[in-house]
């Protein structure tokens, strides 16, 4: 029998073992609650009721074409300004040149995305996703964010559809969850003014998986958001999936203070990384996979986090360039085999997964049987 520390997750627990939607209500006590342990195992519950003990990992490689950047977030230690001493932009055969150095047949997905730069249009990347489907037939090229789609297609001119089409047409295959921040207008005023709003984040989420590309989604936490923000995004994200059904996986991104202009706030705690982890999975009733992101959460906590809601460990994750610059400590790289390690000592088992989440080596006769839990009956 398990006995909740907070009483007040008692409705809420009962609620999740039936299989019930949560309220904003619900979440609001999910997110606040003092009993880290408790939501760990409600998160943990459904977790193990989707995917067993199955932890997903790949083999990736991010790259960043530029990060020249006409937006300056407050958020932001990765991107320059036009003109400035620390900007790069590769030509599409440097871009190419610089993934060949680690890209080879076990790589299995280029993870693409840059800052929005003002001489960088739509033509560019068809001709950068050509030739890196040139050299690299079998990989799978999930870029740019609907920040970046969005800036496109006003640089442009043109619908974001027809944005989509042309580049879905040169090899686009998905489209990763960066951008969304906290859509709530005021905290974006404080963090990402002037940049895409919420709104158009979702409309453009929407219009990709109109196209039949799937995406992922993303809430960046631990600044200046409050817990009801935090909730607020998760509902917005499960409402347009609801109608769309095209995401396939939620990354919690814990901010990284340093270098930014909010270097002055602490970042997260280990309490609120494992606590949002949990919140996502137990909001997040539609969306199949909880990503814990080990640049961004540690090796630790993302091994931890394996126990708490996620199901996914990202990735082998070579030359990642946002997190780092941000002060991030988790390293450049970490090879298939210490993945592996880390999954396997927390009790898990480890599955290589391509970016549709498909196995790359059957699993069939692994089931997903949750492991039990039984909660008091409540005084009437
Ligand atoms: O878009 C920027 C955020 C994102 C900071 O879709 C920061 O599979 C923390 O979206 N501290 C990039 N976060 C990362 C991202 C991602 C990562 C892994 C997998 C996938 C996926 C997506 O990181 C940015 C922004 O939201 N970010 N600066 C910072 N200082």
């Amino acid at each position: 029998m398990f006995r909740f520390q907070d009483p007040r997750l008692e409705p809420v627990g009962r609620k999740v073992l039936a299989g019930e939607r949560l309220s904003f209500e619900d979440g609001m006590v999910v997110a606040t609650t003092f009993d880290l342990l408790g939501v760990g195992r409600l998160a943990n519950f459904v977790r193990e009721k989707l995917h067993g003990d199955i932890t997903y990992y790949n083999v990736n490689r991010h790259l960043n074409p530029t990060n020249v950047c006409v937006a300056s977030c407050a958020l932001c230690a990765f991107a320059e300004k036009y003109g400035g001493s620390r900007g790069w932009t590769y030509s599409v055969e440097q871009a190419v040149e610089v993934a060949a150095a680690d890209v080879d047949e076990s790589v299995t997905e280029l993870h693409i995305v840059g800052g929005l730069h003002p001489k960088l249009g739509v033509e560019y990347y068809e001709e950068l996703f050509r030739a890196l489907k040139a050299r690299f037939p079998w990989i799978h090229i999930k870029a740019l964010t609907m920040v970046e789609l969005d800036f496109l297609s006003q640089r442009a001119k043109l619908p974001v559809e027809e944005v989509v089409l042309r580049l879905k047409e040169a090899g686009l295959d998905s489209c990763p969850g960066g951008g969304a921040e906290i859509f709530a207008p005021e905290v974006r005023a404080q963090i990402c003014d002037h940049k895409t709003s919420g709104e158009r984040w979702l409309e453009v989420a929407r219009i990709v998986h109109s196209l039949g590309l799937k995406s992922n989604c993303t809430m960046l936490y631990g600044h200046v958001e409050r817990p009801e923000h935090r909730v607020d995004h998760l509902i917005k994200l499960r409402e347009l999936q609801d109608q769309t059904g095209g995401f396939q996986c939620f990354i919690p991104l814990a901010f990284h203070p340093a270098h930014t202009r909010l270097s002055h706030l602490p970042g997260p705690t280990g309490k609120l990384d494992l606590q949002t982890v949990a919140l996502a999975r137990l909001m997040l009733d539609n969306i199949p996979h909880i990503k814990a992101y080990w640049i961004m959460l540690g090796h630790k906590t993302a091994q931890v986090a394996l126990h708490f809601g996620a199901n996914d460990l990202d990735g082998t994750v070579v030359d990642e360039r946002i997190t780092y610059a941000a002060g991030g400590q988790a390293g450049k790289g970490m090879p298939r085999a210490e993945l592996e390690r880390l999954i396997r000592e927390a009790r898990r088992i480890p599955v290589e997964r391509d970016t549709l989440y498909r196995p790359r080596v059957p699993i069939a006769g692994l089931p997903a049987v949750p492991r039990e839990i039984t909660l008091p009956t409540l005084p009437s």
